[in-house]
């Protein structure tokens, strides 16, 4: 009987063993990283886009997990990606604006790139990852807000931006179109560049990420790299190429609902309306075509980079990330731009793709926070301790498992986000909308009395869901 149970016993350990085994003796993997600025997922054919043209984007979807339901935590460059890259909160660390997260955390905590670099795997950023001015750092090639700890080599990629030659406009605050030229700064100007891929930063990014990607194939360990796309942050200049299949005329905005305005707070909340930036109905159009332009510039190099990937051989020993740091207004609600943290602001693309995992579409919550603990577990390297994300990797096995119940992401005001209720808290004010009913978000049910306990109870949980991720629990090990 001893016996017996001596020869079971040994059976089940072989047999548990075995396949570990096998998986113990893969090569490790390497990432790539690849994120671009101010992409709202509704631009993009994956998500649904039936006129901007994204093939390259479009095809990775099919290769991994289309993330429907992935949100920023701020929706703001600096402190979203400040947020993504040390895994935490804004409210843990108070990261606001111009900030890579490293002054806020200390020199204790390590990055995500930071945590590879230190276990073994060669980290390399090319352009804006940590957050840097767009165009005011990007077009003098200089490294913005950047973590130079977190890397072992580091590029940036110059380009002349709105000084570029073509056909230049400013769509913001230029009524009639009188001022002619594209203005410079952080504004809606648009340029149809003369010129190829190459003469800007993107393409410059792609093309260096096309050569360390072919050269590290000759590593001695695995590699981590983050390759940081700039458009379609503003201003939206790319080559014409990407201009030519969309036409201003036949751009089609959100539909404008009358009295949309009437129950959405008047502070503070998004001003960047179509009325303070002086966009009449044809700009609005025509700064839709530039984004799309940009975004389908933006998948062009995303190709290059995939290609080059899987060229060199490697593709199947490489998880791929693709995502931006926040999403973006194309006229919603009149709306442009982020800050705001309505839906389109707040949500953002997710694709992961894990090689020998099914691909698959996902509709559970995930966080960009999320990301530095899931790929270190994807990895097989440690989750350093108190990082706020949480590990999603199951929910690459399977797309029905479930991480998080709830989203938390902040810009002007906090929105705090449930399977059905989105309640955006601005403090004394707020709105609350049924996403089940109402996923577009129009009718504010913060102040109708039908809902006065739903709104009490949302507002409880977030206060709770607050006052748990703002402990400073930075300085423990
Ligand atoms: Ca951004």
């Amino acid at each position: 009987m001893k016996l017996l149970f001596q020869i079971v016993a040994l059976t089940i350990v072989v047999s548990v063993l075995r396949p570990l085994a096998a998986e113990e003796q893969r090569k490790p993997y390497n990432v790539l990283f690849i994120i671009s600025d101010d992409l709202t997922a509704t631009a993009l054919g994956c998500y649904g886009n039936k006129v901007c043209k994204t093939p390259n984007i479009d095809r990775l979807a099919t290769e991994g997990t289309r993330f429907s339901r992935a949100y920023c935590q701020a929706t703001i460059c600096g402190p979203s990606r400040a947020s993504m890259l040390f895994g935490y909160y804004p409210y843990a660390t108070k990261a606001t604006g111009y900030t890579s997260g490293r002054k806020e955390v200390g020199p204790n905590k390590d990055s995500w790139p930071q945590h590879f670099r230190k276990n073994g795997y060669h980290s390399a950023r090319i352009s804006k990852v940590f957050h840097m001015g767009v165009p005011t750092d990007v077009a003098p090639g200089k490294d913005g807000a950047d973590d130079p700890d977190s890397w072992d080599e580091a590029f940036n990629s110059p380009g002349p931006e709105s000084k570029t030659p073509g056909t230049g406009e400013t769509l913001q605050n230029n009524p009639g179109g009188l001022k002619k030229g594209a203005a410079g700064g952080n504004r809606f100007s648009v340029v149809e560049a003369d010129g190829d891929d190459f003469s800007h930063s993107d393409g410059k990014t792609a093309k260096k990420a096309e050569e360390l990607i072919h050269q590290y194939k000759n590593l001695d360990k695995p590699f981590f790299l983050a390759v940081g796309f700039v458009r379609p942050h503003v201003p939206l200049v790319a080559p014409r190429k990407y201009f030519a299949p969309y036409v201003a005329d036949e751009m089609t905005l959100p539909p404008k609902i009358s009295g949309d305005w009437d129950d959405i707070p008047k502070t503070p909340g998004n001003r960047r309306t179509s009325q303070s930036l002086q966009m009449d109905i044809h700009q609005q159009k025509k700064l839709i075509r530039a984004y799309y332009a940009s975004v389908s510039y933006v998948d062009a190099m995303t190709g290059r980079v995939m290609k080059a990937l899987e060229e060199s051989g490697q593709r199947d020993n490489t998880i791929v990330i693709f995502t931006s740091d926040h999403g973006y207004h194309l006229g919603e609600h009149d709306l442009w731009s982020k800050v705001s943290i309505h839906e389109e602001s707040a949500r953002v693309p997710l694709i992961i793709c894990v090689p020998d995992k099914k691909p698959a579409e996902c509709h559970s919550f995930a966080e960009l926070l999320d990301l530095y603990p899931t790929v270190s577990s994807l990895c097989r390297l440690n989750i350093p301790n108190n990082l706020q994300g949480k590990d999603i990797s199951k929910m690459l096995d399977d797309p029905t498992a479930k991480v998080r119940d709830s989203i938390l992401c902040s810009g002007k005001g906090r929105l705090y986000r449930e399977d059905r209720w989105a309640l955006l808290d601005y403090g004394k004010t707020g709105e609350l909308y049924d996403m089940k009913k109402d996923p577009k978000q129009y009718t504010n049910l913060f102040s109708d009395p039908d809902y006065a306990e739903i709104v009490s109870g949302l507002k409880q949980k977030l206060k709770t869901k607050l006052a748990e991720v703002s402990k400073n629990d930075l300085g423990k090990e």
